[in-house]
């Protein structure tokens, strides 16, 4: 869908197209008043629609997210202030003796153009094929029937431009919408496919957990924005080595895959979890409960447990070490990683299946 009112072009547009309708209908309003008699119908549709644009034109502003609802309203009251006359004129002229339709007819046509093309525009395919043909119909047939019945009228320079307007020109602009239509299913591929190649970008392969390239570059942009309460998880699998070499290698990556999925079960979804390097996981927590330290490395332990609790078969129970380092206030991404693989070596060194903090 092409149309999301996040995007600041899209409600940029929708706000000028309402605001320079408000001041359009306003200004067609004035033209009325300036007239001889003004006809009451021509005032209080004109008016009307001007006030109606102008409260949508409000509303957007205030709530981008009623985007379509706003489109949708103003599209509904601009298609009622140009129907009503639409078919009262053509109804007036023929039963008003000395009356022409081409000498009373306001300014509809070149309103309609607009209005149909906003819709093509913004409206999902679908419903603008409906929306617009409508509209057209609703707008274009009590006129255009008019004129052929009324041949003089049609061949005078107001009739001749009426008939072209509503005839030919719409009918070129209703071609746009198989043109939007496709438009916006393109548009909806290479959405899913750059999810697709993000995702590729960003994610192990055998895990799925993020790759290092992906953590690193989020782990930056928390560095920008430090907080002494998030910290580091650093584990490696003890032994890793044994298991490739009795069991084999894709016995190996079954592990690694097990090992992931048991630790992502017991994170919460937002924790960025990753694997760092061929048998290596690094996990960020963020808002680390706790008196300092301690809520992380009961997480850690919990990861720990996790692990080594059940068997994976065929390799049999496998444990791991834990480096935990917490952000300290004058820490560079360097030294936090640092003390977090130095925790790591500690934990191997006093005999694996352990939790370190720094
Ligand atoms: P330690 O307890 O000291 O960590 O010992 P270790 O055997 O786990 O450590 P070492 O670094 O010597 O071995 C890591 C092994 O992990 C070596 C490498 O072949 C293996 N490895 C790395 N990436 C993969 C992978 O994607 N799949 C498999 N099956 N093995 C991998
Ligand atoms: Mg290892
Ligand atoms: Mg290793």
């Amino acid at each position: 869908m092409i149309i999301d009112p996040h995007q600041h072009f899209i409600r940029r547009t929708g706000l000028f197209l309402l605001l320079i309708s408000a001041m359009g209908s306003a200004f067609v309003a004035w033209l009325h008043s300036q007239q001889g008699t003004p006809q009451t119908l021509d005032l209080v549709m004109s008016n009307g629609l001007a006030v109606a644009l102008s409260v949508l034109f409000v509303w957007l502003l205030l709530r981008p997210a009623s985007f379509l609802n706003v489109i949708w309203a103003a599209f509904l009251i601009a298609l009622f202030a140009i129907a009503v006359p639409a078919w009262v004129y053509p109804i007036r002229a023929m039963h008003t003796p000395g009356m022409t339709l081409i000498d009373s007819l306001p300014p509809i046509s070149s309103a309609l153009m607009p209005l149909i093309l906003t819709m093509i525009v913004f409206v999902r395919p679908r419903q603008v094929l409906v929306a617009a043909s409508l509209a057209w119909v609703i707008v274009a047939s009590p006129i255009l029937s008019y004129l052929l019945m009324h041949p003089a009228e049609l061949q005078s320079a107001r009739g001749m431009d009426l008939a072209i307007t509503l005839g030919p020109v719409m009918m070129i602009v209703l071609v746009y919408i198989p043109f939007h239509r496709g438009i916006d299913q393109w548009v909806a591929t290479l959405q899913s496919d750059r999810a697709k190649l993000q995702k590729l970008a960003e994610r192990d392969g055998l895990t799925g957990l993020y790759n290092r390239r992906a953590s690193e570059h989020l782990l930056t942009n928390l560095v920008a924005a430090p907080d002494t309460n998030d910290a580091l998880i650093l584990f490696d699998i003890d032994h890793f080595k044994n298991i490739n070499d009795t069991h084999g290698h894709p016995v190996g990556d079954e592990v690694l895959r097990q090992i992931a999925r048991r630790c992502e079960a017991l994170l919460r979804r937002d924790d960025v979890f990753a694997r760092w390097g061929g048998e290596e996981f690094l996990l960020l927590v963020r808002n680390a409960r706790g008196a300092p330290g301690e809520g992380v490395v009961r997480m850690a332990e919990v990861l720990r447990m996790g692990i080594c609790a059940t068997p994976i078969d065929p390799a049999g129970t496998v444990t791991a070490s834990f480096g935990v380092a917490l952000f300290h206030a004058n820490d560079t991404l360097a030294s936090w990683l640092q003390r977090a693989d130095e925790a790591l070596y500690a934990a191997k060194a006093e005999g694996r299946n352990r939790v370190v903090a720094k």
